[in-house]
């Protein structure tokens, strides 16, 4: 079966190596476009999984974005479009789909198939109603939005509303009724076609998003010079804004689903387990608790700790009475701590954070176990351990 596997893989490399994949040639079942314009990359990311399900509902190519990075503190404080390929292998998608990344649809396909004369925006009623005129997709108003398209010169001349189609599979026929591809060949969003946080369904999606050479062999110099296996593995989601987001919690504004809360209090609200702030927000009690339990259980001999703000290294190396290695790298790029929190061989993450679940998605399609902070695995495994 592995064989068989191996096999269909090398196929599928070979025809995207001779053009089958790369998007040389015109796509006449169609296309579809959008702006990753919701939140930084996690949530992104979340977005990408049910962007690339839609897309194959519909038959149609999905043109894959690059990724937005905001650049708030840092000059030149413009957002950054990072090219899907810098952080992942554009051919591995390519085994599930159809796509072609969005720099070389416009680069080589777009100027002649979908000239500037011919480009028309595709958005909810509810979006337009937001606009001037009441009728037009608002496809560039403000941040991210104007820039994105701007970097590469696209302006759009005219809109198509609607309001009873959703993403959701049920929509499908509508979907191809209203807007089949030799009349509608270009689907361009202003935002994601999918849900947030990503469908169930959609999570095994991950397996397709893999990790570009230039991010492994990074992200392993890293583990070989700076930690010693087993690692443990931590994301602590702990600066000012998500103080914010919990605060909504702690007042009771929100119950169990909050955010990428599903992936731990259950997809189902109707019989989510509550979210607790713990697993929320958790204190550097909480933080240090878990991390003795889950080293002590895999017998760590370094943690690794990913974070957006304080790293409790401090804490956390009294805690394990400095027996343990324990290294708060900060790199620039953010997807360096997700490559080294998903080769960890145990992963502690946050409840509600997309970040994390980035992680643990990568994880579980590799077979790797993970808990979260404020879930009752960490504790059952310190009494375990007493
Ligand atoms: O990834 P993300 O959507 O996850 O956004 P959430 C959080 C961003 O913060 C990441 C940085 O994309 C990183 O840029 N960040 C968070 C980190 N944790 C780490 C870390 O451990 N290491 C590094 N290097 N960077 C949502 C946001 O965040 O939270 C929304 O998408 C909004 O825009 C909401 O801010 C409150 O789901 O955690």
């Amino acid at each position: 079966m592995a064989g068989r596997l191996a096999f269909v893989s090398l196929l599928a490399a070979l025809s995207w190596a001779r053009g089958g994949g790369d998007g040389a040639e015109w796509d006449h079942a169609g296309y579809v476009l959008y702006c990753p314009c919701m939140g930084r990359f996690g949530n992104q990311a979340d977005q990408f999984l049910g962007s690339l399900a839609f897309a194959r509902m519909l038959n149609r190519t999905l043109a894959v974005p690059p990724w937005v990075e905001y650049r708030h503190h840092t000059p030149p404080y413009t957002n950054a479009h990072v090219p899907y390929a810098e952080y992942f292998r554009l051919e591995a998608l390519s085994e599930f789909h159809r796509i072609v990344s969005l720099e070389h649809f416009m680069e080589h396909l777009a100027p002649h198939h979908w000239p500037p004369a011919t480009r028309t925006a595709y958005c909810f009623e509810a979006a337009a109603t937001r606009s001037p005129d009441k009728r037009s997709c608002p496809m560039k108003d403000g941040n991210p939005f104007g820039p994105f398209w701007d970097q590469f010169g696209v302006d759009f001349v005219h809109s198509e509303v609607f309001n009873s189609l959703s993403y959701h599979p049920h929509s499908m026929q509508r979907w191809l009724d209203k807007y089949p591809a030799h009349k509608h060949p270009v689907l361009a969003l202003p935002g994601a076609p999918a849900q947030f946080p990503v469908l169930p369904e959609h999570r095994r999606l991950q397996r397709y998003v893999v990790w570009s050479d230039k991010m492994v062999s990074e992200g392993n110099r890293l583990i070989t010079d700076r930690l010693a296996r087993p690692y443990l593995a931590i994301h602590l989601r702990v600066g000012s804004d998500w103080h914010n987001t919990c605060a909504l919690l702690r007042e009771g504004k929100v119950g169990s689903h909050l955010m990428a809360s599903p992936q731990c209090v259950g997809d189902d609200l109707a019989t989510a387990r509550p979210l607790t702030m713990a697993m929320c927000l958790p204190s550097v009690t909480d933080v240090t608790r878990s991390v003795r339990a889950w080293a002590t259980r895999i017998g760590a001999r370094s943690v690794y700790v990913a974070t957006d703000s304080h790293d409790y290294s401090e804490e956390i190396g009294e805690a394990l009475q400095g027996q343990v290695r324990v290294v708060a790298v900060k790199p620039d790029v953010a997807q360096l701590d997700l490559y080294v929190l998903a080769q960890a061989d145990h992963f502690i993450g946050n409840c509600v954070s997309s970040f994390t679940a980035f992680v643990k998605r990568d994880r579980d399609v590799h077979g790797r176990p993970s808990s979260f902070f404020g879930m009752d695995d960490a504790d059952s495994a310190r009494n375990e351990e007493l």
